[in-house]
């Protein structure tokens, strides 16, 4: 592929960033205060911004209900428009209230799943007013003990309060579906893998999608293989982009497996080049999901945007021809050198050029901390002590 079309993809590639991802967030054990670090939603915001001024390819924010919420959405939606982005997925939190002890959604106290459901309906209203398309659901139900509850029961709960949900949706907004394979749960998981999510999604419409969080997976899942499924589906809607080593680790995404988000984005390479899945493709919202325990916060937000740009311009650069031909020839050894070879290419001047074209700079992390961004913001905001859940005991 010339470089002129490899340009051309990466323009199109947006990525979404999460407000979540500029706060100060730790582990259950601590969280370690970080200078500087965003305390409120318009600080979140304007980080985002700074994300995309020092990029170029990150236009939206993801929000979460409530930890970003505001008495006027359209005023949010007004400062997100004046600092450049946009308001993108909205995430209900159906993991945050005492009600949700059992299960949200799944929960076998009809209390309980009306409260979520409310919560998730006033989602698709809070989606309409910051102009966003997409409602972004991932559910922490599940049991811990075997015995604690009917497993049909929890999963025909979910099919009909789900259905009540799918119902209130507009035309042209999506439901993104994310599952994940445990945690909070530590017996069952209500929709705990792909499949389940899959059903669920095609049981309720076209608007209803599957969202792939790449460190929600056991280990040794392909995820590639999940992606390359959905896509033929038509059942991708997006990611949430992030790395682990062992469980839900969410680190800088590409951070661990590099090589896992290449063969990932040469699924999405891929489709965008087959008539069959081109449109199901196009609409695959990229967006992050991370939480930076000991790092800053807006650097390590750019280093994974870079990763992504790089695994991607990488996926681009497989030569499909030649690929197609020794997989075809059942050359096992070419086709998978075809690919390695593609993976091994140094990109980075292909990226200069490429931020250069947008008047950005050629390492935007570099740019980043050369500006005295990291300096400025800690003059500004000082350092916010978060508790741990241990420290609250
Ligand atoms: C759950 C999850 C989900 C978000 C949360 C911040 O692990 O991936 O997408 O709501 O992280
Ligand atoms: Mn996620």
């Amino acid at each position: 592929m010339s470089d002129n079309v490899v340009l051309a993809r990466l323009r199109r590639l947006e990525l979404e960033t999460p407000s979540w991802g500029y706060g100060n967030s730790g582990t259950r054990f601590h969280v370690y205060p970080w200078p500087g670090a965003a305390r409120t939603v318009w600080e979140r915001v304007a980080d985002a911004a700074l994300v995309h001024a020092l990029t170029g390819c990150c236009p939206s924010v993801a929000i979460h209900v409530p930890w970003d919420r505001v008495d006027d959405w359209r005023e949010l939606r007004r400062y997100a428009g004046e600092q450049g982005i946009r308001i993108g997925a909205v995430n209900p939190n159906l993991f945050g209230d005492d009600e949700y002890r059992l299960g949200s959604l799944c929960s076998p106290d009809p209390a309980g799943r009306r409260r979520a459901l409310d919560h998730c309906l006033e989602c698709v209203e809070i989606a309409e007013q910051v102009g966003s398309s997409i409602v972004s659901l991932w559910l922490p139900d599940g049991t811990n003990y075997p015995g604690q509850d009917d497993l049909r029961g929890r999963f025909a709960r979910l099919g009909s309060t789900l259905e009540e949900l799918y119902a209130a949706l507009p035309a042209g907004m999506r439901l993104l579906v994310e599952y994940k394979f445990f945690e909070p749960a530590f017996y069952s998981t209500d929709l705990p893998d792909w499949g389940t999510a899959a059903l669920v999604c095609r049981r309720l419409g076209p608007q209803a999608q599957v969202l792939v969080d790449t460190g929600h997976h056991a280990q040794g899942t392909n995820v590639e293989q999940i992606v390359a499924l959905l896509l033929s589906e038509s059942l991708l809607g997006g990611f949430h982009f992030n790395n682990r080593k062992y469980a839900d680790d969410d680190l800088i995404v590409g951070a661990i497996d590099p090589f896992e988000l290449f063969r990932i984005m040469r699924e999405i390479a891929s489709a965008q080049a087959d008539p069959a899945t081109a449109a199901t493709a196009a609409a695959v919202a990229f967006m992050i999901d991370q939480s930076h325990n000991v790092e800053g916060k807006i650097d390590a937000m750019i280093q994974s945007v870079m990763n992504i740009q790089t695994a991607y311009a990488k996926a681009l650069l497989v030569d499909a021809d030649a690929l197609a031909e020794a997989q075809l020839a059942g050359d096992v050894l070419g086709a998978h050198r075809i690919l390695v070879d593609a993976f091994e290419s140094d990109v980075r001047g292909l990226l200069g050029a490429f931020r250069a074209e947008l008047g950005v700079a050629p390492d935007p992390v570099e740019a980043f901390r050369a500006g005295g961004h990291a300096e400025r913001l800690a003059r500004e905001r000082g350092t916010a002590r978060v508790e741990s859940a241990y420290e609250q005991i």
